[in-house]
């Protein structure tokens, strides 16, 4: 084998989201305990073996102190982390308030928070400025590690004005940005104060990413209505530079998930499960407890069901996993009161003595019990009102090899795009229709069931997270070849 010495050094992939792929509590003045994620990106990027990853990042806690920043970042440099330090206002005005309250609700058709919408709108340039600094503080630490021939993949609706950052300062550094979120119409990016700003900047990047056609056709058209400028089918060109737009749909480390199955704690789990729920059919919802998920109009979804169907009432259960995100922000809460409202209701009004039809966890499960309660599922239901893709659609259809469940989804998860041959399509909004599919689903012939199935498990199985990860960075170092070349001839 090659001496270490010989081995040509790998190029460097400097990956940017706003949260590091850790939770790190601290255990004294100068020392931290550090857990490392396994899901998402993690795995994506494990298959970008031709680059060595590096993660820049927020930790996700304040560290106001010298001493703990300094222990910290030396804690992290093991994991191949850098962290970028944001104070407690910057965190307030950015992340929960330019990020989460004004773009996630836009980006996913959502509008402003009812209750607060005026003072939203009068402190938008307060937190619109925070954005632009706190983007500004990533760049400065990407800066601070980029060395010649690092490519940058800046991540979601968090860091739109990176690109820019780094362009300005270097623009011969080779950025890509993805989004996560869908990018919404046109019609709705135009009532943002700062349109314009944002698509300029992002449009600093050499690759702009999506997870579907539709995503990036609507970016496109916003940059041609708001920006005037030229959309092409290679992406948008601004005075003889181009900015290449395209879809990478996102996938899973489906591997992880069908090998989980052969452990024995899964699959004592799956025993229990089995046990627990026999003689019923078992109904799925996993999501975080978000606006954006649908959770309330899926549960009265199914209470339409029960309502309709008097015969499969003490049949079925629904299990909801819902986990609790942004717990300090009141349209949260009022969501979380809200669904355990309808949950008490549909209990009370069709709960025996024994049995209740909706068991609702407000909680995480961890990744035994997610495999193990994927795995005994029947029918599994995505009703999000809008969802960049949604990846329990996929982890659904990876742990049911041996049951060929069926996966009801939205319309509007990206992942309709991808698994719609084999799902029922829905539009969460029409409850009547989503008690049909209930319905629909739970009749469904083996052999229906098995082709539908088929067909998602190979879709999952072969467009995978590290798929995804590898089409996108070698596009971007392409992107950036080709354009020195045009600039050369
Ligand atoms: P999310 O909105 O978080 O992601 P999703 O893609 O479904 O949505 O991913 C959620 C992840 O959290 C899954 O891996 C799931 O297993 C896990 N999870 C959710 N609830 C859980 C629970 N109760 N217990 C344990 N685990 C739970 C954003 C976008 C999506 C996009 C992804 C990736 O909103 O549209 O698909 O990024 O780009």
């Amino acid at each position: 084998s090659e001496s270490p010495e010989r081995r040509p050094i790998k190029q460097r992939l400097l990956v940017v989201a706003n949260r590091l792929p850790v939770s790190a509590v601290r255990k004294g003045e100068d020392s931290w305990s550090l857990d490392i994620s396994a899901g998402g990106l993690v795995s994506a990027l494990l298959g970008v073996t031709d680059f060595e990853a590096r993660w820049i990042g927020w930790a996700g806690v304040n560290v106001p102190d010298e001493i703990g920043q300094k222990a910290l970042t030396k804690a992290l440099a093991e994991k191949r982390c850098i962290p970028v330090f944001l104070d407690e206002e910057t965190v307030h005005l950015y992340y929960n308030g330019y990020c989460n309250n004004i773009l996630w609700p836009l980006f996913h058709y959502l509008g402003l928070p009812q209750e607060d919408r005026l003072a939203t709108t009068r402190s938008f340039q307060s937190q619109f400025a925070a954005y632009k600094k706190a983007n500004q503080m990533f760049a400065d630490v990407v800066i601070e590690h980029y060395e010649e021939g690092d490519i940058i993949w800046c991540h979601d609706y968090h860091l739109m004005f990176l690109p820019k950052c780094l362009k300005d300062y270097n623009s011969q550094m080779k950025v890509g940005w993805f989004l996560h979120t869908p990018f919404p119409s046109s019609e709705i990016h135009r009532t943002l104060p700062s349109r314009s700003e944002l698509l300029r900047a992002v449009l600093c990047a050499d690759l702009v990413g999506f997870h579907t056609y539709d995503y990036a056709r609507h970016f496109v058209s916003a940059c041609a209505r708001i920006l005037g400028l030229e959309g092409t089918p290679e992406g948008v060109e601004d005075q003889g530079r181009l900015t290449r737009v395209a879809a990478f749909p996102i996938g899973i480390d489906s591997e992880r998930f069908t090998r989980a199955l052969e452990v024995p704690k899964v699959q004592e789990y799956i025993r229990e499960l089995k046990e627990r729920f026999a003689g019923r059919v078992v109904m799925l919802g996993v999501d975080r407890l978000d606006m954006i998920k649908g959770i309330p109009q899926k549960i009265l979804a199914f209470e339409k069901f029960l309502e309709d169907s008097p015969e499969w009432r003490d049949k079925v259960v629904l299990l909801q996993i819902a986990v609790p995100t942004r717990t300090e922000v009141a349209e949260y809460q009022k969501l979380t009161s809200q669904v355990h409202e309808i949950v008490g209701r549909v209990n009370g009004r069709f709960g025996t003595l024994t049995a209740v039809p909706i068991h609702h966890l407000d909680r995480s499960l961890d990744f035994a019990a997610l495999c193990a309660i994927y795995a005994i599922t029947d029918v599994a239901l995505v009703t999000s009102l809008r969802d960049g893709m949604n990846l329990v659609s996929y982890e659904f259809v990876a742990c049911q090899n041996s049951k060929k469940g069926v996966l009801i989804l939205s319309e509007f998860a990206g992942a309709a795009q991808s698994l719609g041959a084999g799902a029922i399509l829905i539009n969460p909004w029409n409850i009547t229709e989503v008690a049909a599919a209930i319905g629909q689903a739970l009749n469904m012939p083996a052999e229906e069931r098995e082709k539908r199935h088929h067909h998602n498990f190979v879709h999952v199985t072969t467009h995978t997270a590290q798929k995804w990860a590898e089409v996108f960075v070698s596009e971007l170092n392409d992107t950036v070849i080709e354009a020195q070349q045009r600039i050369r001839i």
